[in-house]
C-alpha cells in the first residue's frame, strides 16, 4: 500500500529525496464512517468519524512521523527522539525501528497506557521516565539534545510531523467530497488541530468550523492558561502547555470555532456509546463525541450540518482503562440452545 508521502508529495517541496531514504509503513487511506447519534436523521447534523486507529501502530501520529523519519534518515541523522504521552512513542519507534535508526521516547512517569508501552518495547526503542507530566518531559528533552546534531526531535515541534499530518485533511475532502461543516478534534499538544486547519487551507478551501476537544483536568485551551498538573483519564491529551498553542487558537478564531471541555465520565461514557456502534477508540478519541452530545444537548448545533469527528487512537491501546469501561465478563456455557436462548433475551446483550 502506497503510504501518505507518495500520495500527497506533489502538494509539498520536500527537496531532494533520495527514494531508499522513504520510510513508510502504508499510513493514511483511514476510513470515513457515519457515526450514529441520538437524533434522528436531519433532525441534527450528519455525523462521520474519522478511523484513525487504522494507521500501522493505531493513532494518527504516523502521518507524520513518516514524514519526519524519513527526512531525518535523508539529513543523515542516527536517532528520532521524542516526549510521549504513548501514541507519538509508539509511532516514533515504529517508524524508526523501520529506517534503521535508533530511537529514545520519553515518558512522563506512571501514566501511559499499557498498549503503547508494549508497542515502544516491541519495537526496540529506549524508554525513559520522568517524573511530573508530558511538558517537563518535553522541555528536558529539548534542552538534553539541543547541541547534538545528528539526533532529530520528532515532537510536533519539528515541522515535518504537522505538514505529514495535514493528509487527514486531504483525505476528509476526497471521502465527503466537500468540507464539512464541523470539525471536532482532541487537542493535547495541538499540533493536529493546527495540521487539519493548514490542510483545508493547502488545498485552497475555506477550513470548517474547528470544535478543539479537551478534558476539563487539561483545559488549557478552553481557559487559556496552561496548567501545571494536567490530571485526566484521557492520559494521550493529559497535557499541560500546548506546543502549538497560538496556532490553535488561530484554527478556531479564523473558523469562528471553540475550545470546549467535557469531564472524565463524559469521555468514558461517549467511549462505550462509541463501542456500541462497533468504534472502539481510546478514552482521548472518545473526547470529540462527548463534546459533540454536549453541544447537542445544549442546543447549539444548527441542524443540517456535516460535522466530522477524528478518532485518533485505537481503543487496544489503553487496556487498563477499557478494562474498567467494559469488565470482564465470562460466563460458563453447557453447550445447550437454551443457555443462549436465556442470553439473548438478557438486557446484557447488545443492542
Ligand atoms: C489519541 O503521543 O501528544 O493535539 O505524545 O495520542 O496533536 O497533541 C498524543 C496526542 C489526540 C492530541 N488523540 O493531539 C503524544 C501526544 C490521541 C493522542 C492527541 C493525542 P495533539
Amino acid at each position: 500500500m502506497v503510504g501518505i508521502i507518495e500520495r500527497y508529495r506533489h502538494l509539498w517541496n520536500l527537496g531532494p529525496l533520495d527514494e531508499s531514504n522513504l520510510v513508510t509503513l502504508g499510513e493514511g487511506q483511514t476510513p470515513l464512517i457515519r457515526v450514529r447519534t441520538p437524533w434522528a436523521d436531519g433532525a441534527g447534523p450528519q455525523v462521520f468519524g474519522k478511523l484513525e486507529g487504522c494507521n500501522p501502530t493505531g493513532s494518527f501520529k504516523d502521518r507524520g512521523m513518516t514524514l519526519a523519519v524519513t527526512m531525518a534518515k535523508q539529513a543523515g541523522k542516527t536517532a528520532a527522539l521524542c516526549a510521549s504521552t504513548g501514541n507519538t512513542a509508539a509511532s516514533a519507534a515504529a517508524y524508526a525501528a523501520r529506517a534503521g535508526l535508533k530511537a529514545v521516547v520519553v515518558i512522563p512517569g506512571g501514566k501511559v497506557a499499557p498498549g503503547k508501552l508494549l508497542q515502544v518495547r516491541a519495537f526496540g526503542a529506549l524508554l525513559l521516565e520522568v517524573e511530573g507530566a508530558f511538558d517537563i518531559a518535553l522541555e528536558r528533552l529539548r534542552n538534553a539534545i539541543a547541541e547534538r546534531s545528528r539526533w532529530e526531535l520528532v515532537n510536533s515541534v519539528n515541522p515535518w510531523r504537522i505538514l505529514g499530518q495535514e493528509s487527514a485533511a486531504y483525505e476528509v475532502v476526497e471521502q465527503l467530497g466537500r468540507v464539512p461543516d464541523l470539525f471536532l478534534l482532541p487537542v493535547g499538544n495541538a499540533g493536529n488541530i493546527t495540521a487539519y486547519y493548514r490542510g483545508f487551507k493547502r488545498l485552497g478551501l475555506i477550513p470548517p468550523r474547528f470544535i478543539g476537544c479537551q478534558a476539563e483536568g487539561a483545559a488549557s485551551m478552553v481557559e487559556d492558561r496552561d496548567i501545571e498538573n494536567p490530571e485526566t483519564v484521557a492520559t494521550a491529551i493529559r497535557i499541560g502547555k500546548p506546543v502549538s498553542r497560538s496556532f490553535a487558537k488561530e484554527a478556531v478564531t479564523a473558523t469562528q470555532g471553540r475550545f470546549v471541555a467535557v469531564s472524565d465520565q463524559a469521555i468514558l461514557a461517549a467511549q462505550a456509546e462509541l463501542a456500541h456502534q462497533g468504534i472502539f477508540v481510546e478514552p482521548a478519541s472518545a473526547t470529540p463525541y462527548a463534546v459533540l452530545l454536549r453541544l447537542w444537548q445544549l442546543g447549539e448545533l444548527p441542524s443540517a450540518q456535516t460535522a466530522v469527528l477524528v478518532f485518533t487512537g485505537n481503543g487496544l491501546k489503553d487496556s487498563d482503562t477499557a478494562q474498567r469501561v467494559f469488565p470482564t465478563q465470562k460466563t460458563a456455557w453447557d453447550g445447550s440452545t437454551a443457555a443462549l436462548d436465556n442470553a439473548l433475551t438478557a438486557d446484557e446483550v447488545l443492542p
